[in-house]
């Protein structure tokens, strides 16, 4: 019986041609895996780049149908909207009106393309003009007053065709709240999308830029969480699925490979991970100064996240890699 060991055992028999190592890949990655994030602007012209996120521009409503559609063609079946009021107050008033620019986007896409999936981000640091995640006392992110807005504008979505809800506002107790108004509004179907375990990460940085969310004072490591933490990701999870995640996620992707495993491997739940806006920028920067292969590069980090245990990606790039796959 030859022994298990070289040359007996040469691993590179495997790896010898490109159908060799199709053959025997372990992760598969489809664009159906990709949700696309999308910034619904309600300030100007149709498309506006965001200087820090190249390839990546605030949408009309108009031009949001139009890009997801073209998305749609692609094999991306899911979009997260992201939303850019006319105006911000203290209580992030648009957030939840039957007007809102997201609510006004919801409807043009169900109407435009029934089979999309529509998920939304609830959270008020778009649409505060402190550009906290919540309603302020004082200097303080007040958690349980901020659950009653975060519920109304999760209403408020479900009303206009979304899908799945996905609170960003690490408050304590808001997926509870949220699945209770959803049901109380007869929105039942209407499903959860928990960024359950969010670090207060600087690899939001272009993302601020992008909806002009940065809060204007403090941080928010007053609620989200310390990137040194492992064991509380798994407690923020535990949490969120008791009270009513029908998904939960991780943010960011890469910086977090470690906690997606984790979580896939403690709950086996749908489990999603963003590859934020920061991450998105390095790749994209990089590329353009040559000193690396974008789309190389953009491939490597989706099929490390997937291999981590995403079943799911939110990524700036989804169109760039539906095209790829
Ligand atoms: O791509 C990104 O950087 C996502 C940023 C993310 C959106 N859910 C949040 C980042 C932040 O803390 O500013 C917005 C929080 N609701």
């Amino acid at each position: 019986m030859p022994d298990a060991s070289f040359p007996n055992v040469r691993s590179r028999r495997l790896r010898r041609t490109a159908a060799m190592r199709e053959l025997v890949r372990e992760t598969r990655l489809e664009a159906s895996d990709l949700i696309y994030p999308m910034f619904v602007d309600d300030r100007g012209p149709p498309r506006t780049p965001v200087a820090s996120m190249p390839g990546v521009d605030r949408l009309s409503v108009e031009a949001v149908v139009e890009e997801a559609r073209a998305a749609f063609d692609e094999g991306i079946r899911a979009v997260l909207l992201f939303g850019l009021p006319a105006s911000k107050d203290a209580r992030g008033s648009r957030a939840d009106h039957a007007e809102g620019v997201v609510q006004r986007a919801l409807r043009a896409l169900r109407d435009a393309l029934p089979d999309l999936v529509l998920i939304t981000d609830v959270c008020l640091c778009e649409y505060t003009d402190h550009g906290h995640c919540g309603v302020l006392d004082g200097e303080t992110v007040a958690n349980d007053a901020t659950l009653e807005r975060l519920a109304a504008q999760a209403v408020s979505h479900g009303a206009a065709g979304a899908d799945v809800v996905a609170p960003s506002d690490m408050m304590d107790g808001r997926v509870g709240a949220i699945r209770a108004a959803l049901d109380e509004a007869g929105l039942e179907d209407v499903a959860i999308l928990s960024y359950a375990a969010k670090y207060a990460s600087v690899f939001y940085g272009p993302f601020r830029d992008a909806a002009d969310s940065a809060p204007a004072f403090g941080d928010r490591r007053g609620y989200q969480m310390d990137v040194r933490n492992s064991d509380e990701a798994i407690r923020e999870v535990a949490l969120d699925v008791a009270e009513g995640a029908d998904i939960v996620m991780v943010k960011p992707a890469l910086p977090n490979l470690d906690i997606v495993r984790r979580i896939k491997d403690e709950f086996r739940m749908p489990t999603a991970a963003y590859q934020v806006s920061g991450e998105y920028a390095m790749i994209e920067a990089a590329g353009a100064r040559g000193w690396l292969d974008a789309g190389a590069a953009r491939l490597e980090a989706a099929y490390a996240i997937r291999r981590a245990g995403a079943d799911l990606i939110v990524t700036y790039a989804a169109r760039q890699l539906a095209r790829t796959l």
